[in-house]
């Protein structure tokens, strides 16, 4: 398995048994490699891979540590995306009730982007969300919902994202 490309590949060879030779050419085997592959959870609406993490962070460093894997914090774009984690979080696990994600306002209250910059999305706010002004500013789900949170506070869990270049070649 390759790290970087995704691509695992299997070399066969024949070796006849009385002789010794080789009796076919060398033949090659690829597969798809898949986000398991790598220690991470697939998900059918992206090919973001996710991953969750059982450790109290603030957002911030939540961030940075889904960084030093090569991602960022899971950035939730559509409908169908969020039932997927959904699924794999607080409906598989009540644990994962309260988990932080990619989403803040920090630079620019009400103004909810990724952590590139780039515009939020999706975002299904419970009911009087966001409330929390300039005292939150980072994004997490409680329940099937979106709530702001205060940046600083550690929260119970977060999830990463991190994408492979999974090609056939
Ligand atoms: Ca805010």
């Amino acid at each position: 398995m390759d790290d970087q490309t995704g691509n695992c590949q299997v070399f066969s060879v024949n070796i006849e048994n009385q002789s010794g030779n080789k009796s076919s050419p060398l033949e090659l085997y690829q597969r798809e490699g898949t986000c398991e592959d790598f220690g991470y959870i697939s998900l059918q609406s992206t090919r973001k891979c996710l991953k969750l993490y059982d450790t109290q962070m603030t957002w911030l460093k939540a961030n940075n540590t889904c960084a030093s894997a090569g991602g960022k914090l899971f950035g939730i774009t559509s409908s169908v995306m969020f039932d997927e984690v959904l699924n794999a979080t607080s409906r598989k696990d009540p644990s994962f009730h309260i988990t932080l994600i990619d989403g803040t306002d920090i630079d620019s209250e009400g103004n909810w982007v990724y952590s590139d910059g780039s515009p939020l999305l999706y975002h299904l706010w419970d009911t009087g969300e966001p409330d929390g002004g300039t005292d939150e500013n980072c994004l997490c789900m409680i329940g099937e919902f979106f709530h702001d949170g205060p940046c600083d506070s550690s929260m119970v869990r977060f999830i990463c994202e991190k994408q492979f270049t999974l090609s056939l070649k």
